[in-house]
């Protein structure tokens, strides 16, 4: 008699519970490391609101800009315990897995063009697979990042420039060791921490896209932006594995469908907002030096290159370069 009692719970608990994912809303928490002027978190909305829309109401995408659910290590890896759903995350992402270096080896693309080649090519694909099996993120659609620039106070135009020069980079051991290659003193400091740093003047420099440099203020604290040009990246919006996968498939297609848009969107944005960004940055007071040896820089990095990647990898990058 239990037994009957019991089983007859266990349907009547079964069948609420169907009932209920199909009613559920599922609440997502993204997070990422730009503040809410940047292109970042406007496709983050657009993203949010494409969602919304195709899945009525079901998926629900709350955006949290500037680091507040944390810096980009911590926001993977709760992504991980199921505290946050999404996030923006690049070349990090090389600290679990090695091919995600790839994403920003310093002067490996011409152009825009052969950079968009790469990402919807197979390598692209490939560091795709490798991002969703070796750290349980899936990529649902990526930006195309304006290449980095070096900026300082006073004009760095070749690698001679760079001796004593303390330097911050993101948390991506490539790029310690290519600016220490070429001779400065590079420190890992998260991006919400970089404008005090410098103030402060416990680092002299930074490099980053012209679009970071701006929404973060930099022009208050650095006088010049070196064109070196040195890393073309692109970036990814990622969401948990285990996220996706309790999604009903009609909902999980509208997130793909929505993905794709938003990644239409990111590409006229960013088309949109670069033209302006070096006149804004010049208003601000920033001088720009043209006068940047980039093949010095080029030379002065590669041997960092060969250290640093695998074997896999250096063959996918020469691979890369070659496309
Ligand atoms: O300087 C930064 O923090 C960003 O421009 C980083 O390139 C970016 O967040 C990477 O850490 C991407 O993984």
């Amino acid at each position: 008699r239990t037994i009957v009692v019991a089983s007859s719970v266990m349907f009547l608990l079964a069948g609420c519970q169907t009932q209920a994912q199909e009613n559920d809303i599922t609440h997502w928490k993204m997070t990422h490391i730009s503040d809410a002027s940047h292109l970042w978190h406007k496709t983050a909305l657009e993203f949010s609101r494409n969602v919304e829309e195709k899945t009525d109401g079901k998926v629900q995408i709350e955006v949290f800009p500037n680091s507040q659910l944390g810096n980009e290590v911590d926001s993977i890896n709760s992504i991980k315990f199921g505290a946050t759903d999404l996030t923006i995350t690049g070349e990090t992402l090389e600290v679990w897995t090695p091919n995600a270096i790839l994403l920003a080896v310093p002067y490996a693309f011409e152009d825009e063009e052969h950079m968009r080649n790469v990402v919807e090519g197979d390598i692209g694909q490939t560091i795709e697979n490798d991002i969703k099996e070796d750290v349980g993120l899936t990529p649902l659609f990526y930006m195309e990042r304006a290449p980095r620039n070096l900026t300082s106070n006073v004009p760095i135009s070749d690698p001679d420039d760079l001796r004593g020069f303390s330097m911050r980079v993101p948390n991506v051991p490539l790029f310690l060791d290519t600016w220490a290659e070429a001779g400065a003193k590079p420190q890992v400091i998260n991006l919400n921490e970089v404008f005090t740093g410098l103030q402060q003047g416990v680092i002299a420099g930074q490099e980053n896209p012209n679009d970071l440099i701006y929404s973060n203020g930099f022009y208050e604290v650095q006088d010049y932006l070196n064109v070196t040009e040195h890393v073309r990246s692109w970036i990814y919006v990622v969401v948990g594995n285990e996220q996706l996968e309790k999604l009903p498939e009609d909902q999980r297609l509208a997130v793909e469908e929505a993905a794709l848009e938003a990644q239409e969107f990111a590409r006229d944005l960013q088309e949109e907002e670069q033209e302006a960004l070096s006149d804004l940055l010049k208003e601000r007071g920033m001088t720009f030096n043209e006068d940047v040896d980039q093949e010095a820089f080029r030379e002065a990095m590669l041997p960092a290159l060969e250290e640093n990647l695998g074997e896999e990898q250096y063959e996918l990058y020469l691979e890369m370069v070659e496309q």
